[in-house]
Formats: structure tokens, C-alpha cells, sequence
């Protein structure tokens, strides 16, 4: 029987997972795994962050913090992230441990030892400003190949070609912006040239790759492979583990060790197991059942089919006292294109993106499976558009799915105390059913194993179409009336329905697949294969499986999520849904802290959402009730007079200014957008009224420690200012 060696690449430990991290390498793998589960196969997937390279030492570097500390925390943020999302991984480890530093070294000596690297000395880029050698990602410059501009050194995003600094037209340093010099640097470069022709063999012999894959690995391959440094002038990461001075101090390259990762992952996993020799059956070709799976995003493909099945071949065999076996070369490198959002690329600076951890303080992982799964990019880039997510899940999810299921239950409820009832007699329509449910199976299946997991999660939302249609026809609503017979046979044949809804949602939507067996009361495992619920089994009540996605949930993830990251883009995008009275009525609504908020929809929208909000005056002019507060609550606003000692622009928002202000005992930093409306010297020594116990708040990356009171009249807008000179922290009252 085939055995399956499942792998998600490993993301870089340098920041969050977006939704097209999720849709391209994990939601895949997922959906395919949990398939293979079900029919009973011997799989392992594993998973793990990447802790080296330029990618981390790159923000550290920005952010004054050392790489540990940096992996550290995204290790355990995505680890976290992907437990939410119901990703479901045998073991999720980690490159920054010891097993890891162990098995990457052995292949560097394994290669070494067959001759297949080589030192050489040549000119690698360097920065006389920042005084250190520019590996990778720190440098940037225009594409070689395809021209686009502004890429890094290690990869072009445009063309997916690797680079390397030196091919870099006008290279400059990505710290410090200036042109860059080449000083000369001893590194060890595997030689690709070896590996040529038993490369170009093994692509061609792999059939069963999608084509155009196949045939861009194998274009590569044709053109020349030229030798390839696989170490680095960095401080982390792995030390290349040979006594040289010439290599002192430097470190492997981290595309070099991260693939190794997938078997110092699966290594440790069974070494916490106790059970230690196992990896081997996973990696090494020991019985010609072992399949490797590598799912990924198209920008790994180069890495994964030719330099990593090149590092394989350099290790030669594996030996040990039990074994002496070659290394398992790649079956398969099932990869997806990128997606968009909302037609554009995504940009994590500008913070147009849909990171999963806030999605899912949202929405429930469902419902962002099923949409990506729907919109997955399997042959080309798509697109997340939030109108479309609203609209699948609540025609698709909600009023397909749920309400069949919900449907099936409370009948069985309604007319039969919730007791399977006895089939009566069958007729062409109650056999097709049973049909529908074995080819729904089957075919879905089919699609999954040819990772068609888009296709093959409509084929399963057809057969809940089927059900609800079956249902209309039989209208158990009247027959209940005339014909108890038949209304059993249409219970029964729609409870059994509902069970093959809840294997075949396994894959996709685990939560949904859970409730449903819940729901029918059943505590068989799962399997993919259908076996019917017997009458006289009593399932439970029926309640909804899902709830229905409302703009105010869009609207809150906009604002308070997307806007808190970067207004601007959550402006583009509430612009295109929404009006702005909407979005203020909704995100107040569902505020907890209404300062905050409002501080947020200020930000969005500049200054004329004013203090006292939109909605009460709307109120007072429709002639409404007016809202009365205590006195107590307004005494606990702690008013006071302050003096501005500065003003300053906002390093990142050009609405702001950064404002200092003398409350008497201290100094305190706020943000205010008052820029549109006042010059900084028209404010500097003026006297205003803050609001000196606001909960401070970080607004684009500074801290506000407070507020000032201004006039708004939608137009323009007036700082509250006391009419003579009073002593700076004077108390309003
Ligand atoms: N960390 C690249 C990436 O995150 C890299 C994948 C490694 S897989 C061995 O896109
Ligand atoms: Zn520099």
C-alpha cells in the first residue's frame, strides 16, 4: 500500500500568515491529508517555520531585535494561526533546533565528501555605508531576466527566476538605499553541473506533474544549471561545519537547509515518540511505497524540483548500521498561484491583506476554508473579494448546506421524535439518492487525489443541492398529512443524505463535518465510505449550522482590523461598499470602547467624524429623544488645559501631526490630524483642552496619550481653546 510524506512548505518565521499563504500551500495540503485519513492510508504531514535567512535577519535588522527574539514569537503566532485554521499537521517544528543544525550539516559534509562542492572565492556584494557583505534580500535592483524592477536579491517576484545579487541590474543596499560595491568572499557552491542530466531524466519521467510545471522545471533545466553558493556571509543561522578560516564565521544558506527541515521535522516527531527509526520508511526509498508530497506556492517550484532533488542526489546513499538506502526524491509538487485581494496584489506594507489570525477573530474557520477552497488559485492568480465572500457563504454555505440539514433534522424531529423512521418502499427517485451519495464519493474523491480541490468541493455542495431538491419534490410538509409512509421514506432517505454530507465535508470544512455528526448523534469514526444510519437511532435537535455573514461583520473587520494596520487601504476598500454613515452606525454599534473606535473611523475617514459622533446628531435632527448621560459619567472624563511645546509631522500618516503638550506635572504625546486644518505654528504655545485619562493608543505605529477637544462642523474644524491664559493641567469642569 502507498505511504504518503506530506510537507506544506515552511514559512518564514518573519511575520503573520496571510490568506494566500493559506490558500497556497496549507488549505491544500490540508484538504488533501484529512482525504487520505479518511480512506484509511498511512500519511504523515508535517510542517514547520523557516528561522534562517535574510528574510529574518532582514527584520530584525528593521526592527531592532535580535532574529531569535523574532522567530521565536512568529514560531509560536503561526504555529497558533494554523491550529485556528484547522490545519491539520502531524508535527509542526521548527529550523531553529539542534536535530535540524545535526542533519542539514551531514548533508553539507555527505556532499562535500562526494565532491559535489566546490570553494571558490568571487566578488559578493557589500555595502561601504552599512560595513557588511549583502547576501540575498539585502540587496535590490531590477530583474535580469524579466526587468521588473525593485526586486531582491534572492528571487524575482515577476518572473519567479532565482537571482543572486551580482545579476542585479543597478543594485543598491535594501538598509541603506546606496549603490552597492563587490569585495571578494570565500564561499562553497555546489555544482549543479553533476546533477544535470539525472535531473533532466527524472522531470521528464514525472508524468503525472501538472504539465505546465513539468515543462518550466524542464526549460530550466535545459537552459543550464550553473553552480550555486549554499553559504552565506550571515551571523545566523547554520554554521558551515568545516575547519576553514576562509568560511569562518558564515553560515548555510538557508534554501540550502530549509527542504531538510521536512526530515529533521519528521526526525523529531518520532524521536518524541519514541519511536525513533520510523522517519526512515518516510524519506529513504526502503520499499518503493513512499510518496513525497511537497505542496507549495509557484515561487517555491525552482527550489523544490531542482535544487533540493540535486542536494538528495549529493548526499548519495544513506547508511546506517540497519540500512543502506537512497534518499526519496520528490513524487509530487502540487503548487498554486497567487491570490489577489480585491484586485490587487497583496502588500503587507501597506497592509493589503487578510491576515489570517484577525480573519479568524471574525469569522469562523469555515467559512474562510470554504471561501478559499471555492476561490483556490490552482492554474491561475484569483481573487478575494469581499462581496463575493459574502454572497458564497451565505447562498452557498448558509441557504444550500445549512438549510438542508437543518431541514432533514427538524423533520425527523417534527414527525418523528427525532427517531431514524423505517424506510417504506423505495421507489426510482429514493435509489437515485442513494446513488447521488456513492458517486458524490467517489468522484470527489478523484478530484482531491488529482488535487482539484476547488472542483472537488462544488461536486460536494452538489449533492446538498440534490438534497434539497429532493426534499421540495417529496414535500414532507403534506405528505405528513396523508401518507406517514411516505414522509418516513423521505426522513430516512434525506438523515442518510445528511450523514455523506458530513464525510465528504471532512476534508474542507472539518467544524461543519463535526456539527453534523454531532447533530445525527453519531460516534462512529469517520470513513470515506458510506454506511447508512439504521432507524430507530435518535439524533438531536435541530439547530443551524451556520449563521448568515452581515455587511456589519465586513464592516468591522474593515475598520478594526485592515484600518487599524493602515486606514488608507481600509478606506479604499469600505469606499467601494459602503457609505460612511453606514460604516460609523455599525462599527459604534458593535464598539466596546467608543473612543477607540471613533479614533479608528477618524483615521479612516480624517477629522470630521467629531467627538460627538455622527449618530447623535443625526438623532437630535430627525427630532429624536435626546440621550441623556450622568453627571458622573461626564465627571469622569478628566479634562484639563494643556500648553503646545511641539508639533511634529507623523513619521507614517500625512493627515497627522505628533503634538507635545505641558499638562503642569508632565508631557504628554499626542496624535492628532490636525494637519489639514492648521499650520504647526499657529498651534505651537497655544493653550487647549485634552482629554488626559484616554486610553493611550498607538495610532500608524505612535503613541497618543490622550485627545484634543476640536469643533467640528464637517467642513472645517476648531480647537477648543480657553479664552485667557490659565495654568498648564488646570481642570475643566
Ligand atoms: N520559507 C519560502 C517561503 O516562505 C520558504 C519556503 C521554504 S520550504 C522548504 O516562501
Ligand atoms: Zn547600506
Amino acid at each position: 500500500m502507498v505511504r504518503y510524506m506530506v510537507t506544506s512548505a515552511l514559512p518564514y518565521a518573519n511575520g503573520p500568515i496571510h490568506a494566500g499563504h493559506l490558500a497556497g500551500a496549507y488549505l491544500p495540503a490540508d484538504i488533501f491529508v484529512r482525504y487520505l485519513r479518511l480512506k484509511g492510508e498511512e500519511v504523515l504531514f508535517v510542517c514547520g517555520t523557516d528561522e534562517h535567512g535574510t528574510p529574518i535577519t532582514f527584520r530584525a535588522l528593521k526592527e531592532g531585535r535580535s532574529p531569535r527574539e523574532i522567530v521565536d514569537e512568529f514560531h509560536e503566532h503561526i504555529k497558533t494561526t494554523f491550529e485556528r485554521a484547522k490545519i491539520s499537521f502531524d508535527h509542526f517544528g521548527r529550523t531553529e533546533l539542534p536535530v535540524h543544525y545535526r542533519i542539514s550539516q551531514e548533508f553539507f559534509l555527505k556532499a562535500l565528501e562526494n565532491g559535489h562542492l566546490v570553494k571558490k572565492v568571487s566578488k559578493q556584494a557589500y555595502c561601504e555605508h552599512d560595513r557588511m557583505f549583502l547576501p540575498d534580500r539585502y540587496v535590490v535592483g531590477t530583474c535580469p531576466y524579466c526587468g521588473a524592477e525593485n526586486q531582491r536579491g534572492d528571487q524575482c517576484e515577476v518572473c519567479g527566476r532565482p537571482l543572486t545579487p551580482e545579476k542585479l541590474i543597478n543594485p543598491r543596499c535594501n538598509i541603506c538605499g546606496n549603490p552597492i560595491t563587490f569585495r571578494d568572499s570565500a564561499h562553497y557552491y555546489i555544482r549543479m553541473k553533476d546533477f544535470e542530466e539525472k535531473l533532466k531524466e527524472w522531470v521528464e519521467a514525472q508524468k503525472h506533474w501538472k504539465p505546465h510545471v513539468r515543462n518550466t522545471v524542464l526549460a530550466w533545466i535545459e537552459e543550464g544549471l550553473e553552480d550555486r553558493a549554499i553559504t552565506r556571509d550571515l551571523d545566523w543561522g547554520i554554521p558551515v561545519p568545516v575547519d576553514d578560516e576562509d568560511v569562518k564565521g558564515k553560515v548555510l544558506y538557508v534554501w540550502f537547509e530549509a527542504p531538510i527541515g521536512y526530515v529533521s521535522i519528521t526526525v523529531e516527531h518520532f524521536r518524541r515518540q519514541g519511536r525513533e527509526g520510523e522517519w526512515k520508511k518516510f524519506w529513504l526509498n526502503l520499499d518503493g511505497q513512499t510518496r513525497v508530497i511537497h505542496f507549495l506556492g509557484k515561487d517555491n517550484v525552482p527550489f523544490h524540483a531542482i535544487f533540493w532533488p540535486a542536494f538528495l542526489m549529493a548526499y548519495g546513499k544513506y547508511r546506517d548500521g540497519e540500512v543502506e538506502a537512497e534518499w526519496l526524491l520528490p513524487y509530487d509538487v502540487p503548487s498554486n498561484e497567487y491570490l489577489n485581494l480585491e484586485g490587487r496584489k497583496f502588500s503587507t506594507s501597506r497592509n493589503w491583506a487578510i491576515w489570517v489570525h484577525e480573519f479568524l477573530d471574525v469569522f469562523p474557520a469555515d467559512y474562510l476554508r470554504y471561501y478559499l477552497t471555492a476561490i483556490m488559485p490552482e492554474t491561475h492568480d484569483s481573487d478575494f473579494n469581499f462581496a463575493d465572500f459574502k454572497s458564497k457563504i451565505n447562498e452557498e454555505l448558509v441557504n444550500n448546506l445549512g438549510n438542508f440539514v437543518h431541514r432533514a433534522l427538524s423533520f425527523a424531529n417534527r414527525y418523528f421524535e427525532g427517531i431514524v423512521p423505517e424506510r417504506g418502499e423505495m421507489d426510482e427517485l429514493d435509489e437515485r439518492a442513494f446513488d447521488e451519495i456513492e458517486r458524490a464519493l467517489k468522484e470527489t474523491g478523484d478530484l482531491i487525489a488529482r488535487y482539484r480541490f476547488k472542483d472537488a468541493l462544488k461536486r460536494v455542495m452538489e449533492l446538498a443541492i440534490f438534497g434539497n431538491r429532493y426534499f421540495d419534490y417529496r414535500k414532507p410538509w403534506k405528505t405528513s398529512k396523508v401518507d406517514p409512509v411516505r414522509t418516513a421514506t423521505t426522513v430516512n432517505v434525506s438523515l442518510q443524505i445528511v450523514k455523506a454530507l458530513g464525510i465528504l465535508l471532512e476534508p474542507f470544512l472539518p467544524d461543519a463535518s463535526e456539527r453534523i455528526w454531532h447533530l445525527l448523534n453519531l460516534e462512529e469514526l469517520k470513513e470515506w465510505k458510506f454506511r447508512e444510519i439504521k432507524p430507530g437511532h435518535r439524533v438531536r435537535k435541530a439547530t443551524p449550522m451556520f449563521r448568515k455573514v452581515t455587511d456589519e461583520d465586513i464592516i468591522h473587520f474593515i475598520v478594526n482590523y485592515i484600518g487599524r494596520g493602515n486606514p488608507a487601504s481600509a478606506r479604499v476598500l469600505l469606499d467601494r461598499y459602503y457609505k460612511r454613515e453606514e460604516v460609523v452606525k455599525a462599527t459604534l454599534e458593535r464598539s466596546i470602547n467608543r473612543e477607540e473606535s471613533l479614533a479608528i473611523l477618524r483615521s479612516i475617514y480624517g477629522e470630521e467624524i467629531g467627538g460627538g459622533t455622527e449618530e447623535p446628531r443625526k438623532k437630535e435632527k430627525e427630532g429624536k429623544k435626546m440621550e441623556y448621560v450622568d453627571f458622573e459619567d461626564f465627571a469622569r472624563l478628566d479634562l484639563r488645559v494643556g500648553k503646545v511645546v511641539s508639533v511634529e509631522n507623523h513619521p507614517n500618516a500625512d493627515k497627522l501631526y505628533v503634538v507635545k503638550v505641558d499638562l503642569g506635572d508632565e508631557i504628554r504625546q499626542l496624535v492628532a490630524g490636525l494637519k489639514a486644518y492648521y499650520k504647526p505654528e499657529e498651534l505651537l504655545n497655544r493653550y487647549v483642552i485634552v482629554v488626559a485619562n484616554l486610553k493611550p493608543k498607538k495610532l500608524r505605529g505612535v503613541e497618543s496619550q490622550g485627545m484634543l477637544l476640536a469643533a467640528d462642523d464637517g467642513k472645517n474644524v476648531a480647537l477648543l481653546m480657553p479664552d485667557r491664559e490659565i495654568k498648564p493641567g488646570s481642570k475643566i469642569r
